[in-house]
């Protein structure tokens, strides 16, 4: 890539390149106040290794374009290969895995098959709310924890038949803690370099980085034991993965295969949901107008009902709560960069050459800020962005949450769905009463969350 036109950050040391400033715990949040100064396109250096990013509309609408660009596994995606191998999420694009995977659990997700999990994610908001009703009137319940309880038990049952009992423990499962761990090591190995690293004690950390992995192939080895044990049948993503032939090659996924799949959509399925749920959460306690909407909605669907259990059919009409999820996810896309490579020779953008194989990073949060997409109030909430009229206004590939492409992700109408049954029932039964002291502070695990972001719970239906 020819670098020399384009934007980096001021302050450039001579070998090192552009550490002054990089904060290894904060790539994204490091990354869109550089694109703030520098523009939609800049680079940054470290050691020898250079970034580009992207961080405009105009121009990732660009990457957009999949006869020249594709999803590259780079990186912080490329890290995670250890944990997840040729996973969906991480697969090379010349793994054959990936179309096997893809074609076979493509059908996992469709209409039929989110219908058939939407009673076991009512079950498990159920489950929430009952933990939430114990805690009413006390103390201020830890938002992110709790979603994440709530996601990862919702992805276990419903993909796995497998119960990690979040709710009748105190502490999260261990699982989280190590697939934390997991995330923390993968992101901060992207700003390692050879022989520097290994003086800075980077072998004494993948070892511990080894434990936590052998601890999560380990439960899920549980979880497919479990399965085969009870007689292996099932219509849900395991059910899938271990029976069902492609329906042209009739080639079945392998034992190892499915053990990276497992991991894959243990992970994805569930810890960007919770973010989005959160962040969601911390938007309407800061935006009174949007959360007056969404209640008036939750309350014309179930009025003075003291416990509604909404129809699969039901969640789709809550226009409203979805529009907040979408704006949430426009503001904080809960994973919020991706990579794309060329494919051939091409002008990016028109005006930057790139060479077969070269790849940029994708700022999201820095196209759905982009003024010239969003307008002059990009930085402002707003949910009434996401009614149909407006949509249709704006130039296609300007708003990315669940990336692009062929590599798109696969469980959108999964998190979609859940996220809005969840966030309807919530607000249909809890006053939320956020600590008026909170300012936003993002934590970065690849995925973004808020942290230490609390809630006051009051029951609602009680009093209205
Ligand atoms: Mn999901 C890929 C965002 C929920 C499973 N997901 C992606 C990508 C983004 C993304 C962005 C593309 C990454 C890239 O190009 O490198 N995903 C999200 C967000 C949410 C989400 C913001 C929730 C909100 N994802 C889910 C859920 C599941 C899931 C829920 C599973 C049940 N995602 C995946 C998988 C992939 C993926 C699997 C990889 C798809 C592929 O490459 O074939």
């Amino acid at each position: 890539m020819q670098t020399q036109a384009i934007p980096h950050p001021p302050y450039r040391l001579p070998l090192l390149g552009d550490i002054l400033g990089a904060r290894p715990s904060r790539p994204v949040q490091t990354s869109i106040a550089l694109s703030r100064r520098l523009g939609p396109i800049f680079v940054r250096k470290f050691l020898y290794r250079e970034i580009l990013l992207v961080a405009g509309a105009e121009l990732a609408a660009d990457l957009s374009d999949e006869t020249r660009f594709a999803k590259h596994v780079g990186l912080g995606v490329d890290n995670l290969r250890r944990l997840a191998g040729d996973g969906l999420f991480t697969a090379y694009n010349s793994e054959p895995n990936w179309q096997l995977a893809h074609d076979i659990l493509l059908p996992a997700f469709a209409r039929g098959a989110m219908e058939s999990y939407h009673p076991v994610m009512l079950d498990v908001a159920r489950e929430l709310i009952a933990d939430w009703d114990a805690k009413a009137d006390g103390p201020p319940v830890d938002v992110a924890a709790d979603m994440t309880k709530l996601t990862l038990e919702t992805i276990g049952r419903t993909g796995f038949g497998y119960s990690f009992q979040s709710f009748e423990r105190e502490r999260p499962h261990p699982f989280v803690a190590a697939m934390v761990a997991a995330l923390r090591h993968a992101q901060l190995r992207s700003f390692r370099f050879p022989v520097i690293s290994r003086l800075l004690g980077a072998r004494r950390a993948d070892r511990r980085n080894d434990v936590q992995l052998a601890y999560m192939s380990d439960l899920v080895d549980e979880v497919i034991r479990t399965r085969r044990e009870s007689g292996a049948g099932g219509d849900d993503l395991l059910g899938r993965m271990l029976n069902e032939p492609h329906p042209e090659t009739g080639e079945k996924l392998s034992d190892l295969n499915i053990r990276n799949q497992v991991i894959t959509f243990l992970v994805a399925g569930h810890e960007t949901t919770s973010g989005a749920l959160s962040f969601a959460l911390y938007y309407l306690s800061r935006n009174p107008g949007a959360l007056e909407k969404a209640r008036a909605e939750v309350d014309a669907a179930w009025g003075q009902e003291s416990d509604p259990k909404p129809a699969y059919g039901e969640v789709a009409k809550l226009r409203y709560v979805r529009r907040v999820l979408d704006e949430s996810l426009r503001l904080w896309p809960t994973a919020p960069a991706y990579a794309r490579v060329a494919r051939e020779d091409t002008m990016l953008g028109g005006r930057y050459p790139m060479s077969a194989g070269d790849w940029a990073f994708v700022l999201i949060p820095g196209v759905h800020r982009d003024p010239a997409v969003w307008g002059p109030d990009a930085e402002s909430f707003d949910p009434d962005r996401f009614a149909p009229g407006r949509v249709r206004e704006r130039p296609a590939h300007s708003y990315k949450p669940f990336g692009t492409g062929e590599r798109a992700c696969i469980g959108r109408q999964f998190a979609i769905h859940e996220a809005t049954l969840v966030l309807a029932l919530l607000l249909h039964r809890y006053e939320l009463i956020p600590d008026p002291a909170y300012e936003l502070r993002v934590t970065e695990l690849l995925t973004v969350k808020p942290e230490g972001f609390t809630l006051r719970l009051r029951r609602r239906t009680a009093a209205a």
